[in-house]
């Protein structure tokens, strides 16, 4: 008998209407495709790649019965995904229709230093109603990421964030590790209060800094901006008080994550990994957020290949990897243990949904072509009355 007649054997379940034909007409393979970036499609000006992004407040539907207010690229959370080849010469046009400031951050990509987008530093924040044009060759090859620079502890836990993936036809992974499918996971984490207090601050603060503006009375000290540190300096010399003294942060003011989404949406409502037996698939993961991520994977050891983008020289197996904030990581997992299986954070704070347990950055590798008998009940589900298991439970 081999494995798969012995674990059969061991089911002894009667073919009756199972778990993966419920679910599969819950959350369809074309439905789950809407769970992840939508890539942004590029005109040609010449031989450049020319992307538009915007950025726009926008209401963001983690999981049935709870919005909240975000900062989203193209109306999306995340941001839309940029795809191009290594070495396409790249320019994004970047239109700021909010009353805040930002920029964009090419995280992980080898720009001009004058296109890295940390305000105050290479570039002049994009003020409300401003464009800004980024332009560099898309370097170097794998997964990468955008982000806002300009309040990033706000920005970027609002939804400022989105995959950058640079391709290669001669895609050294790709060689290693034949695979016809792939998936891009973001992670974030959001303390939905921070943010609500954050944004509403920020917006009455930029509404006092226009009016003063445009009234010429545009005063250094009120909106903590210095041309030198030693201006800076002479300033709290003759008792100017710099922001992070005067009217906030106390340590209790920092963000605790309530609710941790993945590509901006929380169990039950996270995108599922399909996957066939005896396929393999890439899933590049990237660390949006403020949390480190202990993602752990039930019934297989799938293959880490790059790190940071950067294809690893000997990829090794694991089943629990740890994605720190700013991180990318891509693994392979192969289809070789059907079933139905969870990936999420182990972690286990961050399997929650504003404090309840079982919700998250929770999402299932779901083998496509399963037999329904195989998923099947046991029988105490049976003496239960169900028939088949239920897709969505979330009391404790
Ligand atoms: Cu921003």
């Amino acid at each position: 008998m081999n494995r798969r007649d012995f674990l059969k054997a061991g089911a002894a379940v009667p073919a009756l209407s199972l778990l993966p034909e419920a679910l599969l007409a819950e959350t369809t393979i074309q439905e789950n495709k809407n769970k992840f970036p939508n890539a942004l499609q590029p005109k040609m000006d010449g031989d450049v790649k020319v992307f538009e992004l915007f950025i726009d407040i926008h209401q963001q539907e983690i999981v049935p019965a709870f919005k909240f207010h975000t900062l989203a690229f193209n109306n999306q959370v995340p941001g839309p995904e940029i795809r191009v080849q290594q070495g396409d010469k790249v320019r994004v046009i970047f239109k700021n229709k909010t009353e805040l400031n930002h920029t964009i951050h090419w995280h992980g990509l080898y720009v001009p230093w004058r296109m890295d987008g940390v305000p105050y530093v290479t570039q002049m924040p994009v003020m409300p109603g401003q464009e800004f044009v980024y332009e560099f060759v898309a370097e170097p090859y794998g997964t990468h990421f955008y982000h806002c620079h300009w309040g990033t502890l706000l920005h970027m836990q609002s939804g400022m964030y989105g995959s950058f993936i640079v391709e290669n036809a001669d895609d050294p992974i790709k060689k290693q590790f034949p695979y016809e499918r792939e998936y891009t996971l973001l992670y974030s984490a959001h303390d939905t209060n921070f943010i609500r207090n954050e944004l509403n601050g920020m917006l009455e603060r930029m509404k006092e800094r226009m009016y003063l503006t445009k009234k010429g009375r545009f005063d250094k000290e009120r909106f903590a901006v210095f041309d030198t540190k030693d201006e800076f300096a002479e300033a709290v010399k003759n008792g100017y008080q710099p922001p992070y003294v005067v009217n906030r942060r106390a340590p209790s003011d920092l963000p605790q994550p309530n609710w941790f989404t993945v590509n901006g949406k929380s169990y039950p409502f996270t995108p599922n990994l399909y996957i066939k037996e005896g396929e393999s698939i890439r899933v590049r993961l990237i660390n949006g957020g403020t949390e480190e991520h202990y993602l752990h994977l039930h019934g297989h050891d799938f293959w880490l290949v790059a790190d940071d983008g950067v294809p690893v020289p000997q990829p090794w197996q694991q089943n629990t990897l740890r994605l720190s904030p700013g991180k990318t990581l891509d693994i392979i997992i192969e289809g070789k243990n059907r079933g139905i299986w969870t990936f999420h954070d182990h972690d286990t704070r961050r399997v929650t949904n504003n404090g309840l347990y079982p919700g998250g950055n929770l999402l299932a590798l779901v083998y496509e072509d399963m037999p329904a008998e195989e998923a099947g009940l046991g029988m105490m589900a049976k003496k239960m009355g169900l028939n088949s298991l239920p897709i969505v439970a979330l009391d404790e």
